[in-house]
């Protein structure tokens, strides 16, 4: 869909991602042949890549996104849990990288365990270890040390204290490149695959105490004001009752950006591109205001009855919702074909409503309006959440779907 809607269209490479959208040297060439004079790196692939957005620079291209040196620092986990420290922000209890597996077990033995082994050079989930007490850790501490060794070319690993059952909410900011910085509330992202993929996403975040919401806040400033940050980015904490912990820092635009989209009524991705054209902000955080409640369902295509595994395959037939408070993102048209290369995320669905409880009935309306034939979809896992007590009196955790996992289902017809 974005190369039909595009007013020019360029061939980066061939299908891998490895050999087109993650290959500096092909997507430099384009903009540099182009003319281009800026570069949107999205969500995925080189949005996180300090050296991307400094070899954007070298070229004379801007990168639409924040200064290469925050990219890096954020990007390695062990500093940027330092660097909230040191600007005051609390973060789950635990040690700085790890030289040994002797340095672990005694950094276990002083937070207590249980305790969770996670790579520097990772996030999102990605080699990362549980450990319930000391028998456990050893085997952990190797598992961990070499599966990020393999996925990052970096081995180092720290070690936390496990908190047990927690939300997942994170702050949404934006900063010039002035000095100006506000938030624009929070995203509960809590509803989770066992895999760590999102499902569904909320603002504000259900039965937050306001000194929670406020302090999560707050922290988000404070953080990215000691690094100066600039552009669009994401702080992650994990909440347990009144205790918010940092976890991380997204350096780019979201998946989930719509929903905060929705209640500010800002365009976050105009927004990006005016900081990075060298605008001011030009309000301050007393001009926002949050308004109403809204829900985003990624729409995937999955297959439920084969684990949930990506499908590729042809689209026959296509029919999304609309009516009032419900925006589709999509890149699917009826007669396309999803390629095996990318992401199984084929549309957002979100639904926006004065209360939570408006969101979540033009929501469950606007997925079964849906129809999509061809390929297995994700509507149903998210009808079957949607559809959960837990859920709908927004009382869940990141353990929702680990509890009772969505039974597998024939697709709808
Ligand atoms: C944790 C945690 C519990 N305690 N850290 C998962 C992804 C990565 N960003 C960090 N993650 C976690 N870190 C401590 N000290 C639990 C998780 C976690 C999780 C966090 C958010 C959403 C879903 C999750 C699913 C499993 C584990």
């Amino acid at each position: 869909m974005h190369v039909r809607q595009a007013d020019e269209a360029f061939c980066v490479g061939p299908g891998a991602a490895t050999r087109s959208y993650l290959n500096i040297p092909n997507i430099i060439s384009t903009a540099l042949v182009t003319r281009c004079d800026a570069i949107h790196p999205g969500y995925g692939f080189l949005a996180e890549n300090a050296r991307f957005a400094e070899i954007c620079t070298d070229h004379g291209l801007t990168f639409i996104g924040p200064k290469p040196a925050v990219i890096a620092l954020m990007g390695d986990k062990a500093t940027a849990k330092r660097l909230a420290r040191d600007a005051g922000v609390a973060t789950t209890p635990g040690s700085d990288v790890l030289a040994s597996v002797e340095e672990a077990e005694i950094a276990a033995a002083t937070v207590g365990y249980p305790v969770m082994l996670k790579a520097t050079a990772g996030g999102g989930g990605r080699g990362m270890r549980v450990v319930p007490d000391d028998s456990h850790l050893a085997r952990a501490y190797a598992g961990a040390t070499a599966e990020a060794e393999a996925s990052f070319k970096d081995g180092r690993v720290y070690l936390e204290k496990l908190i047990v059952a927690p939300r997942h909410v994170e702050v949404q900011v934006l900063g010039d490149e002035y000095g100006a910085i506000v938030h624009l509330g929070e995203r509960d992202c809590s509803v989770q695959k066992p895999s760590h993929q999102k499902v569904i996403e909320e603002t504000p975040a259900p039965n937050l105490a306001a000194g929670v919401r406020a302090k999560l806040h707050e922290m988000a400033l404070r953080l990215s004001r000691h690094v100066r940050y600039s552009n669009a980015g994401t702080l992650e904490f994990l909440v347990a009752g009144d205790d918010v912990y940092f976890m991380e820092m997204n350096t780019r635009i979201q998946v989930e950006h719509p929903v905060t989209e929705m209640v500010y009524n800002i365009d976050l991705v105009k927004e990006q591109i005016r900081i990075a054209s060298g605008e001011s902000l030009g309000y301050a955080q007393s001009d926002l205001h949050a308004r109403g409640h809204a829900i985003e369902c990624r729409i995937n295509a999955e297959d439920p009855q084969n684990n949930f595994a990506p499908a590729a395959g042809a689209v026959t037939k296509l029919v999304f919702p609309g009516g009032p408070g419900i925006r589709v993102d999509t890149h699917l048209y009826a007669g396309a074909t999803i390629p095996p290369y990318y992401d199984s995320m084929v549309a957002k669905i979100v639904a926006f409503g004065d209360t939570r409880d408006i969101a979540m009935a033009r929501m469950e309306r606007a997925l079964r309006e849906t129809q999509v034939e061809g390929i297995p979809t994700t509507i149903e896992l998210c009808l079957d959440v949607l559809a959960r007590p837990e859920f709908q009196r927004g009382r869940y955790d990141i353990e929702l779907l680990v509890r009772e996992p969505v039974p597998a289902r024939q697709a709808r017809q």
